[in-house]
């Protein structure tokens, strides 16, 4: 399987790279702890780590409260998620996102009208919510395109959302050179859930085709559609053949980061379980049932019940707490750390994007100047202003000069005049 190598991705770029995930409170403060510790018995002078007069006769520095500080200015500013979903039409795309945020996970919640029967989506549609919990705040934006069919050819299936990913990149690459950087808001794409159909062999030449085409712009998670229609054992190898197939094409699917030796025992198995579900084989519904006397998220059948949640039926609990729970921080990383900046370099050394050839094609084809026209017609019209005022300038010079002619001739008939009176 081809996957970011997140230190030889861009020149210049740090080899000692360390993946950060959200910090758990025991090894915050044990970390916290531990510093203060070692500070302390450097820097005995009576005060504490908060600079306060301390019992214990030791002082620190201080910089142990650090990892706080950037906590409470990152509660303070509040955190941005941006997740988009790609694949071929009716494969549960709107369904599943609708199951994942936007319905069951903050039920006390009024958020948009989650329907059992969801429309074809027709159109790029961006929903946000804004979610606090424990005074945490973040703006979860689900962007859902629309499915397109099995024809390779059609450059329409993946024109607009590419040109979606960029024109956010270069939002952000605008806002970040100008002068309103520190409202600076993150509206990139940093997740893509790639749907693959149950019903193939794998892969499709589009899902092949697509995905290359997404790669080097967004952390593409693989996902297979509709598990219910598979049997356990056809899901293993609908899995283990799709790896295969993005293996052998090159295709560079997120990486999930290799868990840190430290991490306690459990925090390892649940991630080893993580890594083995890629690709997550999921369930989407909006209908409540009841199972059992609990009413549950499902599809209900007429031999049975398949459970959204149920991690015996499908994968979606894991891809859920991927997302939010384990792995937000890491694909915003990646996001900023290789894709933005593949963009911006790109952008800085004269820009190949999709989005660059279509503003230079649109002004081609329909006259409308970018940025850059602009700035020329605008230099060209003070060209003409200054064109037009050295013609007035010379004009007046010539004036000037006429004037002063005739007054010097005035006066040459004066002194003329003067003279030939003191000559009679
Ligand atoms: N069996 C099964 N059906 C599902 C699942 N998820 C959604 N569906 C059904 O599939 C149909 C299409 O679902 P959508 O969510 O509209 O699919 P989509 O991918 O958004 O389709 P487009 O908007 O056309 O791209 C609906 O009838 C859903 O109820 C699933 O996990 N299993
Ligand atoms: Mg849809």
């Amino acid at each position: 399987m081809t996957t970011y190598n997140r230190s030889q991705s861009q020149p210049g770029y740090r080899s000692s790279w360390v993946v950060s995930r959200p910090i758990r409170e025991s090894s915050l403060a044990a970390s916290q702890r531990h510093s203060a510790g070692t500070l302390g018995e450097r820097f005995e002078a009576g005060r504490d780590r908060h600079g306060n007069p301390g019992q214990s006769g030791r002082e620190y520095v201080g910089f142990a409260t650090l990892p706080e500080q950037m906590q409470r200015k990152s509660v303070k500013r509040g955190f941005e998620f941006t997740l988009m979903v790609v694949g071929e039409t009716g494969l549960g795309k709107s369904t599943l996102v609708n199951s994942l945020f936007l319905t069951d996970l903050y039920k006390d919640r009024v958020t948009l009208n989650a329907e059992e029967r969801i429309d074809k989506t027709a159109e790029i549609q961006r929903s946000s919510i804004d979610i606090e919990e424990q005074g945490v705040r973040l703006r979860l934006t689900v962007v859902d395109t629309p499915g397109f069919g099995d024809s390779v050819n059609s450059e329409n299936s993946w024109g607009p959302i590419i040109s979606h990913i960029e024109s956010k990149f270069e939002q952000y690459y605008r806002d970040e050179s100008g002068l309103n950087r520190k409202n600076l808001i993150d509206d990139r794409v940093h997740c893509c859930l790639y749907f693959i159909s149950p019903y193939g062999h794998g892969l499709r030449p589009i899902d092949i085709e697509f995905m290359k085409r997404l790669h080097d712009k967004v952390n593409i998670v693989p996902i297979i559609a509709k598990a219910d229609c598979l049997t356990k054992t056809e899901v293993k190898r609908m899995k283990d053949r799709v790896l295969r197939e993005i293996s052998e094409h090159e295709i560079g699917i997120y990486a999930f980061p290799d868990c840190e030796s430290d991490e306690d025992e459990d925090f390892k198995k649940q991630d080893q379980e993580l890594k083995a579900s890629i690709p997550f084989a999921v369930i989407g519904s909006n209908t409540v049932v009841e199972v059992n006397g609990r009413r549950v998220r499902g599809r209900l059948y007429p031999w049975g019940i398949t459970e959204v949640e149920n991690p015996k039926h499908c994968d979606f609990v894991k891809l859920r707490n991927m997302l939010i729970r384990t792995h937000m921080q890491d694909l915003k990383d990646v996001t900023r750390d290789v894709h933005y900046e593949n963009y911006r370099l790109g952008r800085i050394r004269g820009g190949g994007t999709q989005l660059h050839r279509e503003r230079s094609k649109l002004k081609r084809d329909s006259g409308v100047f970018d940025e850059v026209a602009e700035k020329d017609r605008m230099l060209e019209q003070k060209e003409v202003e200054l064109r037009q005022m050295q013609v007035m300038l010379e004009k007046m010079q010539r004036e000037m000069a006429v004037t002063q002619r005739n007054s010097r001739g005035d006066n040459l008939q004066y002194d003329d005049r003067r003279s030939s009176t003191v000559e009679v």
